[in-house]
């Protein structure tokens, strides 16, 4: 394959310069979040983060995200070595205090006691605050299903989103990621911002100098607009599907912060440090075990159920995508341009 599709639809050329192996990318990743700032246990996690978003052609949240991870630490905004505080709540309920770090540290830590949870209980939560996620959400709940279990993740992000009939920017992007077991082939996956377009992918437009579809955003006057630099200055964007979108997108800014006890979207202010560019919210994830009761057979139903669609017209399944990406990752090394390697060396001090 040499050409992609982007996210609004435009067919490009895939510009490649350079293969590197995912763990030697992975290393130069967490060289680089070192360089700047984090303990080595976060570097790790991040940069396994940010490689596996980039292997799996997750444009949008993989190396594209390492400058502003590196301007957000030089700001100040974010604790590269914060150290989160697990608590076992009650039997179904962990509760994480991220201490103003990353999310996937903070998630990495309670990992153990919410699979022991989940294993015998069938069902637990996990609340983490007071942290930042800048990345994509489906690396956080494949693994469970991987284990055989379902998992659903809320992430809010930063004021950039008008709630449907409203006049200012109030929610974040909001995604929201679920992960299904199926009796063959890879989990079903998706992972998707409840905003038209993810804030990521305007930059991506804006940079690309291309105008984004219309019904994605608005201008800095409230007036509809498909120029992605409109809506990033001053402007902003839209739910996904009108009302529906909203109501997911306010649900979610319940779950990831009014329950964790995070900020919401709009509550923070990063104005006093320049550069920064991680949201300072929270993430709810709830984990399942689908092997109790009627549930027994939940993979051989999901398995059912691709096929139904697969009947019914449907070739592509969410994650499809990413998982043919990670093929051709795993098998020839993850695609770089030769700008974006510079970059990344550049981060790194080579
Ligand atoms: P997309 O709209 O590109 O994709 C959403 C989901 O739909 C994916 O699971 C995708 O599968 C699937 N999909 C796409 N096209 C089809 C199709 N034709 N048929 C069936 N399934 C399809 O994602 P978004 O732009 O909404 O989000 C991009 C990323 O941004 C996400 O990873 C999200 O987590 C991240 N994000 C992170 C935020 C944060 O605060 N950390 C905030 C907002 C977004 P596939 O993966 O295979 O393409
Ligand atoms: O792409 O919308 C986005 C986003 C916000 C925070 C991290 N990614």
């Amino acid at each position: 394959m040499n050409e992609e599709q982007s996210r609004d639809g435009v067919v490009k050329p895939r510009v490649e310069a350079r293969r590197l192996g995912l763990e030697e990318l992975q290393a130069l990743l967490a060289r680089i979040f070192e360089r700047h700032g984090t303990s080595a246990q976060v570097a790790a996690i991040l940069a396994h983060n940010v490689a596996q978003a980039q292997g799996d052609g997750a444009d949008s949240h993989g190396i594209f995200r390492m400058p502003g991870y590196v301007s957000t630490l030089a700001s100040g905004w974010v604790d590269g070595r914060a150290v989160p505080v697990v608590q076992d709540v009650a039997p179904g309920f962990i509760d994480v205090d991220a201490r103003n770090g990353f999310a996937q540290p903070a998630h990495h830590a309670a990992r153990a006691l919410l699979l022991e949870k989940v294993r015998t209980q069938g069902i637990a939560l996990l609340a983490i605050r007071d942290s930042h996620h800048f990345a994509a959400l489906w690396p956080d709940v494949e693994p469970y299903a991987r284990e055989g279990l379902v998992a659903l993740t809320f992430v809010n992000s930063m004021a950039c989103v008008v709630p449907h009939g409203a006049k200012k920017a109030l929610f974040g992007t909001n995604p929201i990621a679920f992960a299904a077991p199926r009796a063959q082939g890879d989990p079903l996956v998706f992972d998707l911002a409840t905003s038209a377009m993810a804030h990521g992918d305007i930059q991506i437009a804006a940079r690309e100098g291309r105008n984004v579809p219309p019904d994605h955003g608005v201008d800095s006057q409230g007036e509809p607009t498909c120029d992605p630099n409109a809506i990033l200055q001053g402007g902003a964007l839209l739910p996904f599907g009108g009302h529906k979108g909203s109501a997911l997108s306010m649900m979610v800014e319940l779950l990831a912060a009014a329950l964790t006890g995070g900020n919401f979207s709009f509550d923070f202010s990063w104005s006093e440090h320049p550069g920064a560019q991680t949201p300072r919210t929270g993430q709810l994830l709830i984990v399942i075990d689908p092997a109790r009761g009627g549930g027994a057979h939940f993979a051989a139903r999901a398995e059912a159920l691709v096929r139904a669609m697969r009947d019914a017209g449907q070739e592509r399944m969410p994650g499809d995508r990413r998982y043919g990406r990670r093929r051709e990752s795993l098998a020839s090394g993850v695609a770089l341009s030769e700008a974006d390697f510079a970059m990344l060396k550049e981060l790194a001090g080579d």
